[in-house]
């Protein structure tokens, strides 16, 4: 029996054939709500973000029958989360949109060249309204776990609130940076003023005027919120462990020139996407710009482009003579910006190589520190030793402050499908699967979890490139295996042992040719204690060839039964 009916999406003839919605906004549907294994759903979608909600509007217009979960409120995954001053994103909000529809494209329009969080919000908003996604998901609603029954070759996810759903496929659309580490330093609960941790912001707008603020960390976040911060504080202590390299964002209102120029070209990189996104462009093998042409190259990352700036100089991340160019370069603006000798040099990167740690880029991060109310505090001198009920205790001083801002970074890549109890085949969890770093093939699917898929899983290019048409590219190539799984009369699809180790193999030897090792970067899970150091994401070229090409072969590498 199945309370209330399942969600049926539009069918091919574009007739609605919804006969009950879960969304609480909807409709009055009993909760918790029950899908029972005899009349099971099509999917089950976890995430509300970019890549769930493709996920989802992809299946309904399939015509199948899907159950969305989202532990937020509302849809936006990392940008419904992170509502600190200053959150932007980091690559230009044109190429920050969906490629799947033009018309969607052309119902868009973006204010600036690097979009506010607010803003970012505002477009999840208009895509689940204009696609009339969000009667597909139960919302505030946290999976708790998601089991496989071998017996009917389901899965059935259960959630936080009691509800129980059975279906054929589970879609985990998690994000990569969605659990943030909380202010886990000793004596955090002691202190006696509020916490903000910049990945969990409060949706008021936290007032900082006349405050004494400890920020902690020095990555992103950090960089992006603290200008702000500095403008309203008494002021600011910047706890910094390691200092990053960041360039500058020189943000401006996109003109509607830019935005005409976009849109006629759109065709033409939607096709440029469609032909194979490299994670990162790999020049010939022998590229040896002169001193002269590495330095013209290298001037090109102070040209407001950000991490684009940083694919422009070739092999920045594979030849240490050219990273070493380039990184003398912004530490040459470091010090250029900052005016104390002493405070310059202790913001600038010297211990890995540009680009190794995800590179921030910023709107006056350099500049703060040349205000008579920030100071940088280096925890490397001096480290934390606990908070305290009044404030930060360094191995130096105290600092009493009214207000602590968390900016420590997240379990990335893994930390979101490990925190629910996953298991697959013989009852065996990811977490076991996973005690070693995490292992899939091709970043999509996990052996031992059949017709369990993952939107920018570990393994695929992800984070290393723009997320938001890496999670259109993983949503498109997940609906035609399940098309092709439901051509077969078919009832699973599941990565086999030896695709998956050759396909691990492979990501590691990819990442052994950069310079990516040598960084203790959240790519390699080195900021979370404990965490297995895996380098996660895929740097190899042509990703989204040899996924097309593994379609192509008649889904190698799968076992489809
Ligand atoms: O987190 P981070 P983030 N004591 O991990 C420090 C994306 N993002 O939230 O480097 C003292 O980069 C830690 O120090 P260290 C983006 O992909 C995007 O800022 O480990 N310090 C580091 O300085 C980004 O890369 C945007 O030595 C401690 C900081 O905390 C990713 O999210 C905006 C510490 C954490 O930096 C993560 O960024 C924001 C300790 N015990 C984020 N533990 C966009 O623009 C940790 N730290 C789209």
């Amino acid at each position: 029996m199945v309370l209330p009916a399942p969600l049926k999406g539009d069918n091919e003839a574009g007739e609605e054939t919804v006969s009950a919605t879960t969304h609480p906004g909807a409709s009055a549907a009993a909760r918790p709500v029950r899908v029972d294994q005899d009349a099971p759903l099509d999917a089950v979608v976890v995430g509300a973000g970019f890549g769930g909600l493709y996920m989802t509007h992809r299946l309904r217009e399939a015509g199948l029958t899907v159950q969305g979960v989202e532990a937020a409120d509302d849809v936006g995954g990392t940008w419904w989360w992170n509502r600190y001053p200053g959150a932007r994103c980091d690559i230009p909000s044109l190429l920050y949109s969906y490629t799947f529809s033009p018309e969607l494209q052309e119902s868009w329009r973006w204010s600036e060249k690097y979009a506010t969080q607010p803003e970012i919000l505002a477009y999840a908003s208009h895509v689940a309204d204009r696609f009339d996604l969000r009667r597909s998901f139960l919302f505030g609603t946290r999976v708790v776990s998601a089991r496989f029954d071998e017996a009917a070759q389901l899965w059935v996810v259960t959630t936080d609130k009691g509800d129980e759903i059975a279906a054929r496929f589970c879609i985990m659309a998690t994000g990569c940076l969605s659990v943030p580490r909380g202010l886990d330093l000793p004596g955090a609960e002691t202190f006696e003023g509020p916490i903000h941790v910049t990945g969990l912001w409060p949706h008021q707008p936290v007032d900082f005027t006349g405050k004494r603020v400890a920020v902690i960390g020095t990555g992103s976040s950090a960089i992006q919120s603290t200008p702000l911060i500095a403008e309203q504080a008494q002021h600011v202590y910047v706890f910094q462990r390691t200092p990053n390299f960041s360039l500058p964002a020189l943000n401006a209102p996109i003109s509607d020139e830019e935005v005409a120029a976009f849109r006629a070209n759109f065709p033409a990189y939607v096709e440029l996407l469609r032909s194979g996104q490299p994670a990162l462009p790999i020049p010939p093998a022998d590229y040896a710009p002169s001193e002269e042409e590495l330095n013209a190259l290298v001037a090109q990352l102070w040209n407001g482009w950000g991490l684009i700036s940083l694919v422009q100089v070739p092999n920045l991340v594979r030849d240490e003579r050219i990273n070493q160019v380039a990184a003398d370069f912004v530490r040459a603006r470091i010090a250029e910006i900052v005016k104390d000798p002493a405070v310059a040099e202790k913001l600038t990167p010297r211990d890995f190589p540009l680009g190794t740690k995800r590179a921030c880029v910023d709107t006056g991060w350099y500049e703060t520190f040349n205000r008579d109310n920030v100071t940088l505090v280096d925890v490397r001198e001096a480290p934390i030793e606990a908070i305290t009920p009044m404030g930060v205790r360094t191995a130096a001083q105290d600092y009493p402050v009214d207000v602590i801002v968390g900016a420590m970074g997240f379990d990335a890549m893994t930390g979101a499908l490990l925190r629910m109890d996953i298991r697959g085949r013989d009852g065996r969890s990811l977490a076991e699967a996973w005690a070693e770093g995490p292992k899939t093939y091709l970043g999509l699917a996990i052996a031992g979890f059949p017709n369990l898929f993952t939107v920018t899983g570990p393994g695929s290019p992800s984070v290393l490139t723009n997320v938001l048409t890496a999670c259109e590219q993983h949503v498109d190539w997940i609906m035609e295996a399940i098309g092709h799984v439901q051509g077969r009369q078919a009832r699973t699809m599941e990565a086999t042992a030896e695709a998956q180790e050759a396909w691990v193999a492979h990501v590691n030897d990819e990442a052994d040719k950069t310079l990516f090792p040598q960084a203790a970067s959240w790519y390699i899970g080195a900021n979370v204690p404990g965490k297995p150091r895996v380098f996660m994401p895929y740097v190899g070229e042509g990703y989204k060839i040899r996924c097309d090409a593994v379609a192509a072969d008649g889904y190698v590498g799968f076992a489809v039964g």
